[in-house]
């Protein structure tokens, strides 16, 4: 018997290029600076930087009129009354257990990991809205300018340069791999979260941080007028917590922390469109914005958090939170050095070892995630909008086509374009956009999710994949389908997306030749793009030239399922 020949592939698969492992600065986005953050009040946009002074008079106010109302014998009573922990709070009799110490570490670990993470994919399109169109000059917040009105301003255009020390991993339009970071260490976090709820559950250790009486309140007043008047109420951390940190400790780990998940989890295609009114409502740009504050919450509880275990007593503190001691030593303490340093050394470490490693990120991140972006993909995305959703603007994004033989098409209104299908099919295609037409039409009013944050809706008409299945009849051992465009990727070599048949099987995947009711816009991707609603949008080729069947695609392009799997280091599932 011989050898089965190699397979051949579709010319096209001769014009993709092989891809750098690493990220090569040559051949990377040029930098661009945004702005600083700023907030737009009506149609004022106000620098953030002005809550610096703001904050700081504002902190002086505060501590004047704390300590002038304590003057007041009414004052006093009250905090008599009410010293700052509730009596009925019940006191915790198992200390600090190394459990709890590990755990409290291992979340501040992390957390830092996916915030400096987070900001980097918030860097890639660093405006905020609370309308799923995107359209620029409806944000609330932004660190970029204004969107130029002269000239084609893709998505890409618009990303910003975060410095290596702050995102990781720095640099502009890093989110495929700042991804990776975000949800695998994502990942370790839930799993940590979820060992601490069992845990302090398990053991009197709850009591800490969840309130059991409404005195809750008064008793938190009353702690933050005692600490505004830094005249700080006496400290029984050992065995409870007052009521300000109750309070504060209760919305960090049990509404923080889950809205942060939730509000991540909406934000990806695959379950957004899947879950009809609750993605409607929570819509991308919604989640996006509470995933936002939910972040800011998180940094405004790291730094109040700190500072107060340093001014309250730094000695007590991390003897209690590292050591596990309630006493006079200073062992706690040169444990939360040691665990300072790792979080620092780990700190400076991560940018320049992702940079370097990119290639190595993306698969490990594979390894952790990429099973459980996996499992959305199994979702058939049904959500449709109504006509008076459709988005005034819809961002273009991507690398236009830039070649004679597509002028040639252009001018001739694509008469003379033909889509070729083949590769592991029985029928094997070259269709006219005349005889795509006359194919089964179908129309469907979805939203787009770019990877890089924005959203929009558009109606899309064109011709289901199904259907293009039918016609060609994939062999048994086709596993994904190959889309190949007419135009270059960002960085030269053919832009291509590889999808698993299944995405090719839902109801919403779709040739698409008309957007709005109109033939579909050069700059949408005319004439042919791939509308694959459980996906982000990086993955709808557009300026289709040919679409292969294949069993593997480790033999194309640099072999990661995509163009910009192969040159950005995204994954190639990518329903999240
Ligand atoms: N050929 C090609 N297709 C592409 C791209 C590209 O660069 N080249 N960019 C992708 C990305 S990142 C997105 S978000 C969508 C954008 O589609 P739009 O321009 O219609 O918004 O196209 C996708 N398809
Ligand atoms: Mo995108």
């Amino acid at each position: 018997m011989t050898a089965a020949p190699k397979p051949e592939h579709d010319p096209l698969a001769k014009s993709l290029s092989p891809a750098d492992d690493r990220v090569r600065l040559n051949h990377w986005l040029p930098p661009r600076s945004g702005t600083l953050p700023h907030i737009r009040i009506g149609r004022r946009w106000f620098n953030l930087l002005w809550l610096l002074p703001i904050g700081a008079a504002l902190l002086l106010i505060m501590i004047a009129c704390a300590q002038a109302l304590r003057e007041l014998a009414s004052v006093e009573a009250f905090l008599a009354t009410y010293p700052g922990v509730a009596s009925s709070t019940p006191p915790v009799t198992s200390g600090f257990p190394w459990w709890l110490r590990l755990q409290h570490f291992l979340n501040m670990f992390f957390m830092l990991f996916i915030m400096r993470a987070g900001l980097q994919i918030l860097a890639d399109h660093p405006r905020l809205y609370w309308k799923r169109d995107s359209t620029p000059g409806t944000e609330w917040f932004r660190f970029q300018s204004d969107v130029p009105k002269d000239r084609v301003w893709t998505a890409k255009d618009d990303a910003v340069t975060l410095p290596t020390w702050l995102g990781i991993p720095g640099l502009r339009h890093t989110l495929g791999l700042a991804r990776w970071w975000h949800f695998s260490v994502n990942l370790l976090w839930l799993l940590n979260g979820i060992a601490f709820y069992a845990l302090i559950f398990a053991t009197d250790q709850w009591q800490r941080i969840v309130p059991t009486t409404w005195e809750v309140f008064p008793n938190a007043l009353s702690t933050a007028i005692q600490y505004a008047s830094l005249d700080f109420p006496a400290e029984q951390g050992w065995t409870r917590y007052n009521s300000l940190q109750q309070l504060t400790y209760f919305v960090t780990v049990f509404i923080a922390a889950p809205v942060s998940i939730v509000t991540g989890l909406l934000q990806g295609p695959a379950i957004s469109n899947r879950l009809g009114w609750i993605g409607k409502v929570i819509n991308r740009q919604v989640a996006r914005s509470i995933h936002f504050i939910s972040f800011l919450w998180f940094v405004a509880f790291i730094l109040i958090h700190g500072a107060l275990v340093l001014i309250t007593g730094l000695r007590a503190n991390t003897n209690r939170m590292f050591a596990g001691l309630d006493d006079g030593s200073w062992t706690g303490f040169w444990l939360f050095l040691i665990a300072m340093m790792i979080l620092a050394t780990c700190w400076l470490w991560a940018s320049p070892f992702t940079l370097n490693n990119a290639r190595l990120v993306q698969k490990i991140g594979r390894v952790m995630v990429g099973w459980l972006k996996g499992l959305a993909e199994w979702f058939d995305p049904r959500s449709q909008l109504t006509e008076k959703d459709i988005s005034p603007h819809f961002w273009p994004n991507g690398t236009m086509p830039n070649s004679a033989e597509y002028d040639a098409l252009v001018a001739g209104n694509f008469e003379g374009y033909r889509l070729r299908i083949d590769g592991l099919v029985d029928n094997p295609q070259t269709l006219s956009l005349a005889e795509l037409k006359a194919m089964p039409r179908q129309d469907q009013i979805t939203t787009h999710f770019c990877i890089q944050g924005w959203s929009g809706v558009a109606k899309w008409s064109g011709v289901p994949m199904r259907h293009i299945l039918e016609l060609v009849q994939p062999k048994p051992e086709a596993r994904y389908a190959v889309f190949y465009s007419l135009a270059d990727g960002s960085d030269g070599g053919r832009y291509y997306d590889v999808h698993k048949l299944g995405n090719m099987r839902h109801a919403l995947t779709l040739l698409a030749y008309e957007m709005n009711g109109q033939p579909l816009p050069v700059l949408h991707g005319a004439p042919l793009r791939l509308r694959c609603e459980n996906e982000l949008g990086f993955k709808m080729v557009k300026w289709i030239e040919a679409i292969e069947f294949v069993e593997d695609f480790k033999d194309l392009g640099a072999g990661q399922g995509g163009y910009n799997e192969d040159h950005e280091f995204f994954g190639y599932r990518m329903p999240i």
